[in-house]
């Protein structure tokens, strides 16, 4: 049986009520975690917010040293991650070890970054005085982590919370909640000192709403549907707190006439089937150019019969099980309104051996004739479903792929420069890739999107940093004489 963790110690919710966690792949029991309230989110704050002022004093150095000690024992303990990552949301090892690898890599770049953490230095209009800019904490994060990126997503916004001085609140999501677990013991052998990193496991609905509206968490940063980030951000909003959402994803590759068709193959694959097609920056439509339209289409159904499906812990599977057994009754809604609308190419079904039977598998699935407004061609399905579309040159392609209310990421398929760099130019995502699929960003990088993607903030690399800080404008006068902005001469 797991626990909160709540001011340096393990401890049930008040409730005492629990929830069970299952296996995908095998439909076994993890283990059970608490089904927290708001009391339980009320004792984390408290806690966090006690900490908040000896935490946020210490020298950032200090601090930097514990995020990389905690990216040395999640090195250590990479395959240990990976493992229950698999276990708890069935993305295959290959793709687990990648995500615990973009959480070190979070850590270490947070430990360069301390040494940093520039401010600027500039030239006031009156003599004799300076100006210069101070990031400072904010105080109590509420942080909210979605299931598909159990140790990335959590670490990308505990690392540079803890880094720049605030204190937190860590509430995974109900489908991710052993890889957190596990994290937090790691960030304590680490050495962040009591109270400064809180665990509160429990439903979205109540423990991630009292976080929203919790008077003493100053930014809330929350990854996950459209629909919970805009209830956070009308909670939070109204309490004036800082709010971070990255939210859904449409999103699209394009392949033009002049492609290297294998490498593009390649790069739907992986970018559609990879996580089961469970990502934010996951390909849910591949836009073919007319000219190599039936051709690009008949190579990737073959190659798309072809992946290898099972249980993420047998080493040569390709594709995992879907999250649960409602997201696969979702995903299977979509397709039946999919073959109403367009033409099934292949998959559209459960997908059952002998060996997944007990867990929730559905084929890789692709639908041809697909026109823009389709909701299979609008609507974020987080699954294996593929939407293709047929267009006719640049144009009409970037047209089509800006034709969502999201604005995640992005890819074009061309050796032909001019027709990158208008892509690139014209694109509205907040990631494009040039030949290569729409999956991977990297930490170092600024994350997130436009449109409904999210609201402006960007995860990852330096900017995350913004997110977690407020500035403090100083301006240092040793004129000794009252100096007048825009007054004086
Ligand atoms: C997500 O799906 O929310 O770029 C994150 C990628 C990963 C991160 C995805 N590095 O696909």
């Amino acid at each position: 049986m797991y626990k909160n963790y709540i001011n340096g110690k393990w401890v049930d919710a008040k409730s005492g009520e629990n929830f069970i966690k299952i296996n995908p792949a095998t439909g076994e029991e993890i283990g059970s975690f608490p089904y927290s309230g708001k009391e339980d989110v009320d004792d984390a704050v408290k806690s966090a917010k006690e900490a908040f002022p000896k935490w946020s004093k210490l020298p950032l150095p200090d601090r930097g040293a514990i995020m990389r000690k905690f990216g040395d024992l999640m090195m250590e303990h990479k395959e240990e991650l990976a493992r229950i990552e698999t276990q708890e949301m069935g993305k295959v090892l290959k793709e687990t070890r990648g995500d615990v690898q973009e959480a070190i890599d979070t850590a270490y770049y947070a430990f360069g970054e301390a040494t940093r953490f520039f401010g600027h230095t500039v030239p006031s209009e009156l003599p004799n005085k300076i100006c210069l800019t101070f990031k400072r904490p904010i105080g109590v994060a509420g942080l909210i982590a979605p299931w598909n990126f159990p140790a990335a997503i959590p670490c990308w916004k505990m690392i540079p919370a803890l880094l720049s001085g605030n204190t937190l609140v860590l509430k995974p999501s109900r489908e991710a909640p052993w890889t957190s677990t596990r994290l937090i013991e790691l960030l304590i052998e680490s050495g962040v000192p009591k109270g400064v990193v809180n665990l509160v496991q429990g439903p979205g609905g109540i423990v991630g709403e009292a976080i929203s509206k919790h008077p003493d968490i100053g930014v809330v940063s929350f990854t996950g549907s459209v629909e919970t980030g805009s209830r956070i951000a009308e909670v939070a909003g109204k309490l004036l707190k800082r709010v971070s959402l990255e939210l859904g994803g449409k999103n699209g590759q394009i392949v033009m006439r002049d492609a290297n068709l294998e490498l593009a193959i390649d790069g739907v694959l992986w970018g559609a089937f990879g996580t089961t097609g469970q990502r934010c920056t996951a390909t849910s439509r591949l836009i073919l150019d007319e000219e190599i339209h039936d051709k690009f289409l008949a190579m990737l159904i073959d190659r798309a019969k072809k992946l290898k499906i099972g249980n993420g812990l047998d080493e040569g599977m390709e594709m995992g099980p879907v999250i649960s057994k409602s997201q696969r009754e979702k995903i299977d809604k979509y397709v039946q309104i999919g073959k109403e609308e367009a033409k099934l190419e292949c998959g559209g079904n459960f997908y059952t051996d002998n060996k997944c039977d007990s867990g929730f598998f559905y084929e890789p699935t692709i639908f041809s004739g697909v026109n823009k407004n389709m909701r299979i061609a609008q609507e974020e399905i987080f699954g294996p479903v593929l939407a293709v579309i047929k267009v006719c040159g640049l144009n009409e392609a970037i047209d089509v792929i800006n034709s969502t209310k999201y604005g995640l990421s992005s890819s074009i398929y061309t050796q032909d420069v001019n027709a990158a760099m208008q892509a690139v130019e014209r694109i509205e995502a907040g990631i494009t890739y040039v030949n290569g699929p729409t999956i991977g960003a990297e930490c170092h990088l600024p994350f997130g999107g436009v449109k409904n993607t999210g609201n402006g903030h960007r995860e990852g690399g330096w900017t995350v940093y913004e997110i977690f800080t407020e500035f403090q404008t100083v301006y240092i006068d040793y004129s000794g004489k009252l100096q007048r902005a825009q007054l004086d001469d």
